[in-house]
């Protein structure tokens, strides 16, 4: 029998990616949409998926047509990528990031189990729960220590799955996904920020790349790699979280240097904090500043994971490095902006 795949937060970087691997492996893929009155498909479009999927609207507040949705497509497989995603919005709006990411995930869960418990669940969540690394890596033991409302609402849905597991049976998995990037990256992320602002720079255009905390360090992975993960963990006979990560440390200001080499700056830094730019040696053009706005009120300074358990029980090996992810997706931003245009 084909397998039913339910994706909500289709229309985001993970999505498309998700849609275009489940489509190749012979899947029936549903995209769940919140309604709007313009439609947000732009990655599906570049990946040229967008025919090949069937789209269904649904919202993550409203419990009766999430269970009515499962009833329908008698989805076999369901992946939670959807809700607010932002951690820096998540300190300017934390009560609806809780509701979306936090009472949401409740809400699939419950709808899960009211429709029968069959289909497998996917929840994307994220190494923000760990917040303040307290050993070197991080792995599924570490203890959890989120530090935005961001972090919190995806602890609470962490443990919601982890609750329904035990008590009800049901087949659902956490991923705990490190940061992971992509050509479809959103702009509100830094590396994509970086690689767009940095492309158009390249370009010709006047603007100035504005960031905040350049010394955060995290752990970047492409997203490609990652959707392979959320498969699999789809696959095993029992339900197991993994951390997902490239095992990789590096910082902002390390994106910003290799992003720069690659569309032809050499770049010094000069100064400190706030005061702190970064300028062409040969124009002695001004190209990096630091906003204070671009600080969060607390983070944690660095997080990297440890993904020995998904390499082993998984065999999951992603094929993208950090060197590669910057090279692939300031080539895209160099293409769009050589272009004049289409960016999302
Ligand atoms: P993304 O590009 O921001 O996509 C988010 C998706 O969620 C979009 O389809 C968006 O739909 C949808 N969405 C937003 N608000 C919603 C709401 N209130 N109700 C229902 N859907 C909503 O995020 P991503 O990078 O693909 O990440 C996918 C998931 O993985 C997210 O849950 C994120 O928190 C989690 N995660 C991501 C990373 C990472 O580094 N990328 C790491 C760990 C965990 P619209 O188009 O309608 O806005
Ligand atoms: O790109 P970011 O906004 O990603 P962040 O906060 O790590 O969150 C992403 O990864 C999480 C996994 O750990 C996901 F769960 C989450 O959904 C999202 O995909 O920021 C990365 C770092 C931070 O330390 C931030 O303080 O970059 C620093 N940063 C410095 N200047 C900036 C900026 N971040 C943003 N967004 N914009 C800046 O100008």
């Amino acid at each position: 029998m084909q397998p039913v795949a339910l994706i909500i937060g289709i229309t985001g970087q993970d999505g498309a990616y998700l849609a275009r691997l489940l489509l190749d492996k012979g899947y029936r893929v549903i995209g769940a949409i919140r309604r709007s009155s313009t439609l947000t498909l732009p990655r599906l479009v570049e990946l040229d998926i967008v025919d090949r999927i069937e789209m269904r609207a649904l919202e993550l507040h409203e419990l009766p047509s999430i269970i009515r949705l499962l009833r329908e497509t008698k989805a076999t497989e369901v992946y939670n990528l959807g809700g607010q995603s932002s951690v820096q919005v998540s300190f300017e709006q934390p009560i609806y990031t809780g509701e979306t990411v936090g009472l949401g995930t409740l809400r699939l869960l419950e709808a899960i189990r009211l429709a029968g418990g069959q289909a497998r669940l996917f929840q994307a969540s994220s190494s923000e729960i760990f917040g303040q690394m307290e050993a070197c890596m991080v792995n599924e033991a570490s203890p959890m220590h989120p530090r935005s409302p961001y972090g919190v609402a995806k602890l609470y849905a962490h443990w919601s799955l982890v609750n329904y597991r035990e008590a009800h049976d049901l087949y659902a998995v956490s991923g705990l996904m490190f940061n992971h990037e992509s050509p479809l990256r959103g702009m509100d992320f830094v590396t994509r920020k970086i690689t767009a602002t940095l492309a158009q720079l390249a370009c010709g255009s006047q603007t100035v790349l504005r960031l905040g905390n350049v010394d955060a360090q995290r752990d970047w992975g492409f997203a490609g790699d990652f959707v392979e993960a959320m498969w699999r963990m789809m696959q095993g006979e029992k339900p197991q979280d993994y951390v997902v990560a490239s095992g990789q440390l590096h910082s902002v200001r390390d994106w910003v240097n290799r992003a720069a080499q690659a569309v032809g700056f050499d770049l010094v830094w000069e100064g400190e904090g706030v005061a702190e730019k970064a300028y062409e040696r040969q124009s002695g053009r001004e190209l990096v500043i630091i906003d204070r706005q671009f600080y969060r009120p607390s983070e944690p300074h660095a997080l990297i994971g440890d993904a020995s358990q998904a390499r082993h029980k998984l065999d999951w090996h992603p094929k993208i490095d950090f060197d590669g992810l910057v090279e692939m997706m300031v080539q895209r931003d160099y293409d769009r902006a050589k272009a004049g245009g289409d960016w999302f």
